[in-house]
């Protein structure tokens, strides 16, 4: 409790890494608009694209534990959003670096979070899931039995940090994030990313092949509401947490074939063709839609955006970003 009011009261400052990445450049923005930029340190080893409104940014590799330390000790630091991953595709090329990064990131942002008393945000995903889960309203609580690298890491970070917060109550919270829809940075590496570039390229050259079946369902939200929910579940009462594994939280379920009609019907010439790769195996692991009703439950969460809305509002945004009448 004592800890909850300290960090609502004084907001030390805030670490992002990742935070030239997906999810880190929304969530950045979002810290800033909301806390002061002056309050947030975004740390990558990527250059953001545009550093308006993002707060002071170090270059730097989070996966040795030194460089994160420097970062916390000189930026007094008092809550990560540790966002430092390699999503599902690139980790089945690569599955040593993803172990690697998403699991030595994770290992440092908990022991100094344990040394420093630092509240700490982990994204988890869907990938927790695997072919022997149930597909449909997936629950909080089932099988957990992943075929990717990435989703091997994602089990495997739930673990640590519930571990950590039983051993060293460190104050640690995760989501399950589904795939991701954002106009601000474009996904990559990742099995969901063809609900981001279908919007790029219906705008851009009213085409698109897609590397996913047409009926491939999977769960997906706007970014928008995933931003919001992450800072709701930060801002939580921590007699609310009832998991310091990751929530569940869903939106949308939608198949290429349903993205495409609804953006058919602003751009009427769009065609959308299907010739699937390996991200298929990816997708055909995961389930079409998740319950999230413990996350509504403990921490009230709610989205915003159905189908329809987020349509709407990518291609407004996207039109500005990519100068399309
Ligand atoms: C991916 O496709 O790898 C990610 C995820 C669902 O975690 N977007």
């Amino acid at each position: 409790m004592l800890k909850t009011v300290f960090w609502c009261e004084s907001l030390g400052n805030i670490l992002v890494t990742g935070s030239s990445g997906q999810i880190g450049t929304d969530l950045t923005e979002a810290l800033a608009k909301k806390f002061g930029k002056e309050k947030i340190i975004g740390a990558d080893r990527k250059e953001p694209k545009n550093r308006n409104d993002l707060g002071k940014f170090e270059k730097t590799d989070v996966t040795r534990k030194e460089n994160l330390e420097k970062l916390v000790k000189e930026n007094n630091v008092e809550t990560i959003y540790d966002l430092a991953s390699l999503l599902s595709a690139t980790g089945e090329k690569k599955p040593d670096l993803a172990w690697f990064v998403n699991i030595s990131a994770l290992k440092n942002s908990l022991d100094l979070a344990r040394e420093n008393s630092i509240k700490v945000f982990w994204p988890s995903s869907i990938a927790v899931f695997g072919p022997s889960t149930p597909k449909q309203n997936t629950p909080q609580q089932t099988i957990l039995e992943p075929n990717t690298m990435y989703g091997i890491t994602k089990v495997s970070g739930e673990l640590l940090c519930n571990y950590y917060f039983k051993k060293y109550n460190v104050d640690v919270r995760s989501i399950r994030y589904p795939g991701l829809i954002s106009y601000k940075t474009e996904a990559g590496g990742g099995t969901t990313d063809y609900a981001v570039e279908i919007f790029y390229e219906a705008l851009k050259n009213k085409k698109y092949e897609c590397f996913l079946k047409e009926d491939s369902t999977l769960p997906m939200m706007y970014m928008p509401d995933a931003i919001n929910g992450t800072i709701k579940l930060m801002e939580t009462d921590e007699k609310n947490i009832k998991t310091r594994l990751g929530y569940n939280i869903s939106s949308l379920s939608f198949s290429p074939e349903e993205i495409a009609n609804e953006i058919k019907k602003h751009i009427p010439e769009f065609e959308c063709s299907y010739k699937p790769d390996e991200r298929q195996r990816i997708a055909d692991s995961w389930p079409q839609s998740i319950d999230d009703s413990k996350a509504r439950e403990d921490w009230n969460w709610k989205p915003e955006y159905d189908l329809e809305k987020m349509t709407v509002d990518m291609l407004e945004k996207l039109k500005i970003k990519l100068g399309v009448k």
